[in-house]
C-alpha cells in the first residue's frame, strides 16, 4: 500500500505512534509519506519506503496567522495524486483530520481518497470539547472515513462528548527489541553517583502532567530513603514551577533535569520507579515503555491508564493528586528489589504479550482494509 501519514512532528504521543507506526509498517513492505510541516522527530532515516513531505506555507501581510490547515490539505492532495495514495492515516484530529478531508473532497472529480482518523486524547477530552473547536472537531471526525482510537476509555470519552462511536479501538504499541532493558552503568552512574535508587519521569511538562507531584512524591520518599534521587526527563512550560517546588522542599539537590533526550531506553534501563501523576491520559504511552523496560509504574488512576496498568501487579494507581499514596507505592517498591524486580517483569510481560508491535500493526492493516473495501469505488 501507499499510506500518508500525517502528525504533529515536534511535540506530544501522537506524532511519536503516527512515526513509530510509518516505520513499522514501511518494514512490512508498504511505502509510507510523511506530511507534514518539518520531519517528525522519531523519523531519523529516510528511504525508498519512508519519505517526507514538507508543507510549505506562504507568508503574505494579509495573513495575520498563516493558514497551515489549508496549506495542508493542498500537500495531501498534491502527494495522493503523484504518489498515487491508497489512503491518508491522520493523527490527531484537530485540524489534521479536515485538511484530509478537504483534500478528500478536492480530489473528488477524480478519485476517492479514503481518511483515517487515529483519536490520541486531548483532541477529544481537551481541544475537541471546547465548545468552540467542538462542531468542526465532531465534523472531521463524523466525516473521515474511519476513525480509531487508542483506548477503550478514550471510545468512550469520544461517544460522550461527540455523540459518535463508530470507532475501532487500536492500542498505541512498542517494538519488543527496541524496548528492553539494557546495561546502562555509564547513564547510571552520572544520574546515582553514590549508588541511589531512581525515580524517573518522562513527560512533555506540560501542566496535564502535573510534573510538580513527581517532586512532592519525591521528597516524601527522600524523608523514609535518604539514597534516592530524582530524574526528570523532557522539558515544557512546568518546569519552572517543578524545579522551584524541589528548592522550596529541600530536594533540588537530590533532582537531575536532564532535559529532552533522545535515548528514552536508556533511562528506563536506568531507572527503579516511572512516575506518571497525570490529571488525564488516554493511554499513558510513557507507561507502556516504562513496562516494556521492566519499570514498575506510579500513575494516577485516570483516562486509559487502568487499560495499561494493572494496579498491584504491574504499578500502582492512585487518585490524582493522592502524592501521599504514590509516595507510600513508591517507598515500597524501592525498599525490597525482589518484590520490584518481580513486578517489573510481570511489566515487560503485560506490555510485550497485548502491545507488541506485531500484535498491534496487524490490526491498523487489517483496520485500512476495511476502510478501502467500503470506500466508494469510481465509475
Ligand atoms: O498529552 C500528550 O502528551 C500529547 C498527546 C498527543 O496526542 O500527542 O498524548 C496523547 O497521545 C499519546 C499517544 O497516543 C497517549 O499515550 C497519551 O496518553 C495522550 N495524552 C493525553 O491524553 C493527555
Amino acid at each position: 500500500m501507499n499510506i500518508g501519514i500525517t502528525v504533529y512532528p515536534t511535540y506530544g504521543g501522537s506524532g511519536i505512534v503516527g512515526s513509530e507506526l510509518g516505520k513499522e509498517l514501511a518494514a512490512r513492505g508498504h511505502t509510507v509519506h510523511f506530511i507534514s510541516s518539518s520531519l517528525p522527530t522519531r523519523l531519523t532515516e529516510l528511504n525508498e519506503r519512508v519519505r517526507f513531505h514538507e508543507v510549505e506555507m506562504m507568508s503574505y501581510p494579509l495573513f495575520e496567522h498563516q493558514p497551515y490547515t489549508l496549506a495542508l490539505a493542498t500537500k495531501m492532495a498534491t502527494v495522493a495524486e503523484t504518489e498515487n495514495l491508497d489512503l491518508l492515516h491522520v493523527h490527531y484530529a484537530i485540524p489534521h483530520s479536515i485538511s484530509a478531508i478537504l483534500a478528500r473532497e478536492s480530489l473528488k472529480p477524480k478519485r476517492y481518497l479514503p481518511v483515517i482518523t487515529t483519536l490520541h486524547g486531548t483532541d477529544i477530552t481537551l481541544v475537541g470539547a471546547d465548545r468552540s473547536y467542538l462542531p468542526i472537531t465532531r465534523y472531521g471526525i463524523v466525516q473521515s472515513d474511519g476513525v480509531t482510537a487508542i483506548s477503550h476509555y478514550l471510545k468512550a470519552a469520544t461517544k460522550e462528548s461527540f455523540q459518535f462511536d463508530d470507532i475501532e479501538v487500536i492500542p498505541n504499541f512498542i517494538c519488543q527489541t527496541d524496548y528492553q532493558r539494557h546495561p546502562v552503568a555509564a547513564l547510571r552512574a552520572t544520574l546515582a553517583p553514590a549508588g541511589e535508587l531512581l525515580l524517573v519521569h518522562v513527560s512533555n511538562f506540560r501542566p496535564v502532567k502535573r510534573p510538580v507531584d513527581c517532586v512532592e512524591i519525591f521528597a516524601r520518599v527522600a524523608q523514609q530513603l535518604p539514597a534516592t534521587r530524582l530524574v526528570m526527563v523532557g522539558d515544557g512550560s512546568e518546569r519552572t514551577n517543578v524545579e522551584h517546588r524541589a528548592r522550596c522542599l529541600g530536594v533540588y539537590d537530590k533532582c537531575v533535569f536532564v532535559g529532552k533526550q533522545p535515548n528514552i531506553v536508556d533511562y528506563l534501563s536506568a531507572a527503579d520507579v516511572l512516575l506518571l501523576p497525570s490529571e488525564q491520559e488516554s493511554f499513558g504511552l510513557a507507561a507502556l515503555e516504562a513496562m516494556a523496560c521492566e519499570v514498575p509504574v506510579i500513575a494516577s488512576r485516570v483516562g486509559g491508564l487502568p487499560e495499561v496498568v494493572t494496579d498491584g501487579e504491574t504499578g500502582y494507581l492512585s487518585e490524582v493528586g493522592d502524592v501521599e499514596k504514590m509516595a507510600a507505592d513508591a517507598t515500597r517498591l524501592l525498599r525490597d528489589e525482589t518484590f520490584r524486580r518481580d513486578m517489573g517483569q510481570r511489566a515487560r510481560e503485560s506490555a510485550v504479550s497485548r502491545y507488541r508491535s506485531d500484535i498491534v500493526i496487524p490490526q491498523y492493516l487489517q483496520f485500512y482494509q476495511k476502510v478501502l473495501q467500503q470506500a466508494p469505488k469510481p465509475n
